[in-house]
């Protein structure tokens, strides 16, 4: 298993390197090119600086004896054009111009070392919360979503408002507002889009990518849908564990594979992660844990610390599972609480990733992870 920690570039991200090198464990930057706009080819030059900020120390911290380094082998994510999921030209892009730039991507970054990519298929928004910073009982804040707040919206763009409004300055991946300005053509395109038809667009973009990382030793990783439900009459295929079966069956490639992002997938009751990174763990290359806790009948839901006790995720058990296969690819801790005064900092973090929750996270993976292994090789001698 390899520890890795979301960063979002320089002057983009209220952690710094040196922060997160005090952390143990963490080996891999898991980052991207954040202003890039979906459907836009990344250049090797682009990718080779962002990974030489990544990957060097400045002489300032050689000076200083600093030695640990970090690889930059994850990138998340690398977003799926509209375009290419409806299958129509959105926003002047057409789906075959939107293919070839994201394919020219993904053979850069292979060019580059890349080992795994992540993206997501669901139409419109990315990850969604009615509430960034909703305050817990112990006295931090997490992300939270009211379900009955967002069946009661019937025009999504009050939920791109309140969003754009609440993250403050930093950009909040997946809600770039260049591309949600032209909201209601974003939604034209899905217009009485089928399941049947979507997942035949996701094929298409399936087979059109995976030679590409097969060439380039890229693997492909899909990140459930965040909730993992419909949302305003779309169709979301990434949400349960025959959908994600679906969906790695539409290639079968093994560079079709899975970013399991527990929490995500958690959201919708009924779904049970453990099972799911027993079902799919040959095609899991990246992993995000964290814990969320229901708290209504209608499936509303706050953002929690990593232990299982904390929350209805048994990240416990998840990590038993793993240590049992002893997993070799990337985990990285994902949303986090805001601690300890954050909120109060001039530059208030990202909702989701701040430091220390997410410090403490990788503590809790560590320790059940030691434990686990120590437990299978003592059972094995
Ligand atoms: C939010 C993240 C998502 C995720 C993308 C993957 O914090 O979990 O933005 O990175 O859905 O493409």
């Amino acid at each position: 298993m390899h520890i890795g920690f979301r960063w979002y570039g320089e002057g983009n991200d209220t952690v710094s390197l040196d922060d997160i090198r005090q952390i143990p464990g963490v080996e891999t930057i898991v980052w991207s090119l954040q202003r890039k706009p979906a459907g836009l080819a990344w250049s090797s030059d682009e990718i080779h600086h962002a990974l030489h900020v990544i990957e060097s120390l400045s002489p300032s911290d050689e000076e200083r004896g600093i030695t640990r380094s970090f690889n930059g082998n994850v990138v998340e994510s690398v977003n799926v054009h509209e375009s290419i999921k409806s299958g129509k030209t959105v926003l002047g892009l057409s789906r075959d111009e939107a293919l070839d730039h994201y394919r020219t991507t993904i053979a850069n970054l292979g060019k580059a070392g890349i080992k795994v990519v992540t993206y997501n298929f669901m139409p419109v928004f990315d990850w969604l919360r009615t509430d960034l910073y909703h305050p817990l009982p112990d006295g931090s804040t997490a992300m939270y979503y009211d379900a009955a707040k967002v069946s009661r919206l019937t025009d999504p763009s009050i939920l791109v408002d309140r969003m754009l409004s609440s993250g403050g300055k930093l950009t909040l991946t997946g809600w770039e507002p260049e591309r949600l300005a032209h909201l209601p053509e974003l939604i034209t395109a899905y217009e009485g889009m089928t399941r049947t038809q979507y997942l035949k667009n996701y094929q298409t973009f399936l087979d059109a990518v995976i030679p590409v990382c097969e060439k380039y030793d890229v693997r492909l990783a899909v990140h459930p849908d965040d909730p993992s439900f419909d949302l305003f009459g779309w169709p979301r295929v990434v949400s349960t564990q025959e959908g994600i079966k679906k969906v790695l069956s539409l290639n079968s490639s093994q560079y079709n594979g899975l970013c399991l992002c527990i929490g995500s997938f958690s959201s919708r009751k009924g779904n049970d992660a453990v099972q799911a990174v027993h079902a799919f763990m040959d095609r899991i290359y990246f992993t995000h844990v964290r814990n969320i806790k229901f708290t209504d009948p209608q499936g509303s839901f706050t953002e929690v610390a990593c232990r299982a006790s904390e929350g209805d995720v048994d990240t416990a058990s998840v990590m038993r599972e793993y240590a049992e296969h002893n997993y070799q690819w990337y985990i990285r801790p994902d949303h986090g609480r805001h601690l300890w005064n954050e909120n109060e900092l001039k530059h208030r973090p990202r909702p989701g990733y701040g430091l220390y929750d997410r410090a403490l996270s990788i503590q809790y993976i560590l320790g059940l992870w030691d434990a686990f292994r120590m437990d299978i090789e003592g059972r094995k001698s």
